[in-house]
This record gives structure tokens, C-alpha cells and sequence, in this order.
């Protein structure tokens, strides 16, 4: 393949070159791709080997040696219809009629999305996607939806795991074109964690819907209606379904919390049914949500709105995710969120097997069939463990009800948790979940969720580090340089919370700092894509619309992937094992580029010795040929 190679003709090697060589032979700068991608990974694989972990590690747990069994379905045969082909064929007003119209309850899966998100640090890759995805277009035709994008996985996808969250996408759509796609969007902050111009959140849900997305879960973390209004409309003009969200907080049930009573979410659902959402939904990102309480909830909005879908999301924090969602279910809710059986549980969602198992025989019957779940989740069982650098579980061991007192969202809950151990501090934990109670209070009892959950968190960590309580804060607000992020909420940067900012804290933290009055986005100039997309190419070649968008979220991180994916090529065409610690010397294994394309690689041994100019050399065999590469040893 090498020998179009410019490196191989006689006539360059010896120098006999006219200026016209390179026109004439435009042929002998083509490198094969195939060759090109294969060089490539091995550099990644050496440079792994060389240097160790390319993706930061969370724990000192190994991926497990496990090559996990798909089921396999046939291939040759279409998967059966499912509920994306109403909305392909007439829309997402017809598609919200179908749901509503349905007697049984519809599940969403997010085994795909939060699940690991809350679970591992959403660090699965789309390789472990795209193996089962085949399957779940076969047996799981009839969910409401898959949930397999937004929220953090487009981040991690590039910052960590060193792949384009588009192409996964697009991948996934290609296996699965019968079940709706749905994702998470953060309103005003699309995928990201801070307020963008409006035209980066329109381009971002149009470029989403052309790549195969289909319904947008549109929230905003303080239930901010301008932000979530912006969000909605983003989605519906791309063409996609809009299901927007009411953040859940405290508890309906509970006469002494009267700040989001049921008025308050009854009110809130006007507002969003107002705005056209076809669907709407109520999202209990920490699991508040108790099942006697569920029932009030969603009966009032039910009496409301006897037309629109209601969709219910929740964490099993507590463990009594699967009480609750039966209890919505039974109140009028049309679909709920569950994650396969080995996804499930803890700050995830509940267990798919349990709801589809309690239901089965009444008139709620999801028809879901237990072997096929069984079996989905036996895959990833196994596929878990190769994660097990990531796990929760290495410090969370069950569920905790304390979540009622703290109401940490789940993703976060996880996180916090896991910091606190891995700085040695279990006790820290504790301290940080009453700190974190207080912190709610002092920034005046708001809905938590990214990002304004991050500024509670901080705020917390801030009062524990610091021996203050929340009284404390809040007298001596003016002596204490506080965390960015409570700055900037403060100011308004994410919107404004239901009641307004508290004060006299707000004044006194931020004096005669500027201050956001009403909608953040809408105070900011439109984002000129054409010059981001000619800044991009100065550094980089072949820029998409799509690294350009990417790019518009995360400047940094994008610039980085992509300088990433010129040397190391796809490396998310790696098993995970692989791709996380490197082969073992001897070890054989293959790597598929596409269909028809697969390589067969070795490594064969590391160099002792170091060369002078500083690099080591790694040897493999790649298709039977020996090859080696020359790492810098960072040693
Ligand atoms: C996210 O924004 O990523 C969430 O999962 C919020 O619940
Ligand atoms: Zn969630």
C-alpha cells in the first residue's frame, strides 16, 4: 500500500527533482487512508504503552479482561417499527397524539445516556454503543425512546475519550432506525455549562436533527422559563420533537416546603403547554420525587392537560425509583425513564426489568419481555467492567435516602462522593452533603441541576473548606472571596431563580458588580461561524460544520480533539480494554476502521534502551509486517 509512497520513487530519492515533480505526481503525496489510520493508532498504542493511560483514570481499578457477548440478531432482516417512524412520517404533533393515545406505559431507556453518566462518569464509548445497538432495534422497538446523547456525553466524548459525539450519532442512528432518539438539552446552555448566543443553540439542534437526533428534553437548571422558552424554540424549528422539562425540587407532599408547591408546577406546565411543547415532562434529576407525592403531581397536571404526553424522569438515589414510577404510571403518566437491569439502581434510574416485571398482567403492560431484557442486560453487565476505572461503586456501595434532605441531583451526587474518597475523606462526604442542604438555603432554596447544581456544590465544598456554616456565609459574605461560579450566579450569568436572588446576600457578595437583568443569551452578540470555521482550518484541515458547532461549545476542547484525532487517528475504533491501559505484549487483537477494513494488530516488545534524541521504541506487527514507533518517553 506504502508504494505510491513519495518516500519509495527513485527520482526523489536521488534528488532528480524538478520544480513541476510534485504537480506531475500528485499520486505519490496519497498515503493509503487505510495505512495512514493504521500508523496512526499505532502511535496511540505506543504512545499508551510508553507513557501509560491516555484518558485520565479515576480509580485503580482495571478494566476487566472480558469480551462481552452480544446477542446477536439478524442482520439481513429490518428491525420492526417502532415510534420513529410516526414522527418521520408525520411529525411530532402526531407522534405526541400516538403517545398519548396509548393505554400500556411506554419506557425511555437511558442506558445509553444518563445511566453511565451517573453511574461512570460517562465515560462509555461508542464503540460499546454501536456492538448492542443491533440488538436494540430488534427487541426494543417498542420503547417511547432510547436516550443516548446530550447532556454530558458530548463533552466526554471529546474531552476524554478522544471521539466526535456527531459521528456517534450518526453511527447509532444507522442501527437503530426505528426507535426515537432523544436527548438532553440544557435550554439556553445547550450541552454546556454556561450561556451561549442564540444562534450557537439553533445551529446546535438543527445540525443535531440532520444527524439523526429526535426528541429534545429541553430544561433549565433554575426552571428559568425565558431560557427554556429559547431552548424549545430551538428545537421545534430544527423539526425536532420538544418534550420540555419541570425541574423537580423538594416535595409536593410535604406542607412545610412551600416554595414549589403544586401550584407552582401546575402553573409552570401552563406556561410550558402555552409554548406549544408537544410533550412535557417532569424531570426529578435527584430522585425527590416520593411515590405518594408523584401521584399528586402528576394528577394535578394530568386534570390540566388530559391531551399532552406526560414523561417522568427520576434517580434511584433512595431507592424507591421504581415505587415512584409505578405511582406516576397509575396517576396518568404515559411514559417513564428506566435503565436496563445492570445500568440501573443507585443514583441511576431504576430498574427497567422491575417496572416492565410489576406491570405485567395490568393494563399498564409495557409488553416489554423479560428474556430480552435479561439478555441486554447480561451485555452490559460485562461491558461495565471494562469500565472499572470509573466506577462509583468502588466507594458507593447502596442507595440513600438522606438524597430527601440533600437533594443532590444524581450525576452529581456521585461526583462528590467520589471526591471526597479519592482525597482520603469519607467523613468529607458527610460533612459536604449537610454543607451542600445549607448552601441551597443561602443561595435561596433553587432548583439544582447542571449548572446551577455546580454552584450549590461549590458553595458547599467552599463552606466545608472553610469551617463556615450557612449563617456564617451569609454574615460574612462581604470578607469572602467566594467560588466563580457563585459569583456569576449571583450576577445572573444563568438566569434568574424562582422569587428572585436572596438577599442581602446577593448585595453583599457582589457590591457594584455588573448584573444580568433579564434573559442571559440575549444580551450576547450572534456567533459568526464563518470566522470560526476560517480560524479552525488556520490549525487544522478537512473542518466540518459539525467541529465548527462543537467548536462553538468548546473552543478548547474541540481544538484539542482535533489536533488529537490528526495523530492518534480513531482511536474509538479500539476495544475499551485497549483503549484505556493498552495491549499486553503478545496479546493479538484486531481493530475494525469500517465495514470490510479490519487490521490485525500485535505488539511485539519496547525498546530498553532510550534513543539519545529521547524516544523509545515500540515495536508491533500490524497485518503480519513488523512496524515499530518512536515515542517520546515522558518519564
Ligand atoms: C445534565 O445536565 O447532564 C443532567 O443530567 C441533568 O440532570
Ligand atoms: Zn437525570
Amino acid at each position: 500500500p506504502f508504494l505510491l509512497n513519495v518516500l519509495e520513487n527513485q527520482k526523489f530519492l536521488h534528488g532528480v527533482l524538478d520544480t513541476y515533480f510534485i504537480d506531475e505526481h500528485p499520486q505519490l503525496f496519497k498515503f493509503s487512508t487505510t495505512q495512514n489510520r493504521a500508523q496512526k493508532l499505532l502511535n496511540y498504542l505506543g504512545e499508551v504503552l510508553v507513557n501509560g493511560p491516555q484518558t485520565p483514570l479515576a480509580t485503580s481499578l482495571k478494566p476487566a479482561e472480558v469480551n462481552p457477548h452480544v446477542p446477536q440478531v439478524p442482520l439481513v432482516t429490518e428491525p420492526p417499527q417502532g415510534l420513529r417512524d410516526i414522527i418521520v412520517r408525520e411529525g411530532p404533533a402526531a407522534f405526541a397524539k400516538e403517545v398519548r393515545s396509548r393505554k400500556n406505559l411506554l419506557l425511555m431507556d437511558t442506558t445509553f445516556r444518563d445511566a453511565h453518566q451517573s453511574l461512570m462518569a460517562t465515560r462509555v464509548r461508542t464503540h460499546d454503543l454501536l456492538k448492542i445497538s443491533p440488538y436494540v432495534a430488534h427487541k426494543f422497538n417498542n420503547l417511547y425512546s432510547l436516550e443516548n446523547w446530550g447532556g454530558a456525553t458530548f463533552d466526554v466524548a471529546l474531552r476524554f475519550l478522544h471521539e466526535c459525539p456527531w459521528e456517534r450519532l450518526e453511527e447509532m442512528r444507522k442501527r437503530i432506525p426505528n426507535i426515537p432518539f432523544q436527548m438532553l438539552l440544557r435550554g439556553a446552555n445547550a450541552v454546556g455549562y454556561t450561556s451561549y448566543p442564540d444562534n450557537v443553540v439553533y445551529k446546535f439542534c438543527e445540525l443535531a436533527v440532520q444527524t439523526g437526533m429526535d426528541i429534545f428534553r429541553v430544561f433549565d437548571s433554575l426552571n428559568y422559563l425565558p431560557n427554556l422558552i429559547l431552548g424549545m424554540e430551538a428545537a421545534g424549528k430544527a423539526g425536532g420533537v420538544v418534550e420540555a422539562a419541570i425541574s423537580y425540587t423538594g416535595d409536593v407532599g410535604d406542607p412545610k416546603r412551600t416554595k414549589y408547591d403544586l401550584k407552582y408546577y401546575t402553573n409552570l406546565a401552563d406556561e410550558l403547554v402555552k409554548a406549544g411543547t408537544h410533550v412535557l415532562c417532569i424531570k426529578d434529576m435527584a430522585g425527590l420525587l416520593k411515590p405518594e407525592s408523584a401521584k399528586l403531581l402528576i394528577t394535578a397536571i394530568r386534570d390540566k392537560h388530559p391531551d399532552v404526553p406526560i414523561h417522568v424522569h427520576t434517580h434511584d438515589t433512595s431507592g424507591a425509583g421504581v415505587a415512584s414510577m409505578l405511582s406516576c404510571a397509575q396517576a396518568g403518566a404515559d411514559v417513564v425513564d428506566v435503565a436496563v437491569d445492570s445500568m440501573s439502581g443507585m443514583t441511576s434510574q431504576p430498574s427497567m426489568g422491575a417496572v416492565v416485571a410489576s406491570l405485567q398482567g395490568t393494563p399498564l403492560d409495557t409488553q416489554l419481555d423479560l428474556a430480552d431484557i435479561s439478555e441486554y442486560s447480561a451485555y452490559w453487565e460485562q461491558t461495565r467492567t471494562l469500565y472499572g476505572p470509573f466506577e462509583c461503586t468502588t466507594t458507593m456501595r447502596s442507595g440513600n435516602a438522606d438524597v430527601y434532605l440533600n437533594e443532590i441531583p444524581g450525576g452529581q451526587y456521585t461526583n462528590l462522593q467520589f471526591q471526597a474518597f479519592s482525597l482520603g475523606l469519607g467523613d468529607m462526604f458527610e460533612d459536604v452533603k449537610k454543607a451542600y442542604r445549607e448552601a441551597n438555603f443561602v443561595l435561596g432554596d433553587i432548583i439544582k441541576v447542571t449548572p446551577s447544581s455546580k454552584v450549590v456544590g461549590d458553595l458547599a465544598q467552599f463552606m466545608v473548606q472553610n469551617n463556615l456554616n450557612g449563617a456564617q456565609v451569609v454574615e460574612k459574605a462581604e470578607e469572602l472571596s467566594f467560588p466563580k461560579s457563585v459569583i456569576e450566579y449571583l450576577q445572573g450569568y444563568i438566569g434568574i431563580p424562582y422569587g428572585g436572588f436572596p438577599e442581602p446576600f446577593r448585595s453583599r457578595v457582589l457590591k457594584d458588580m455588573p448584573r444580568i437583568e433579564g434573559r442571559p443569551g440575549a444580551e450576547m452578540a450572534p456567533l459568526d461561524f464563518d470566522k470560526l470555521k476560517a480560524e479552525l482550518s488556520e490549525s487544522h484541515v478537512n473542518v466540518t460544520e459539525r467541529d465548527v458547532v462543537s467548536a462553538a461549545l468548546y473552543p478548547q476542547v474541540t481544538n484539542e480533539f482535533l489536533h488529537y484525532r490528526e495523530q492518534f487517528g480513531p482511536v474509538d475504533k479500539l476495544d475499551t480494554r485497549i483503549f484505556l491501559s493498552g495491549p499486553k505484549v503478545g496479546e493479538e487483537f484486531e481493530v475494525t476502521l469500517e465495514r470490510g477494513k479490519t487490521l490485525s494488530m500485535k505488539a511485539l516488545a519496547m525498546a530498553a534502551d532510550l534513543k539519545p534524541n529521547g524516544k523509545r521504541e515500540v515495536f508491533f506487527e500490524l497485518n503480519g509486517q513488523l512496524r515499530s514507533v518512536h515515542i517520546p518517553d515522558k518519564e
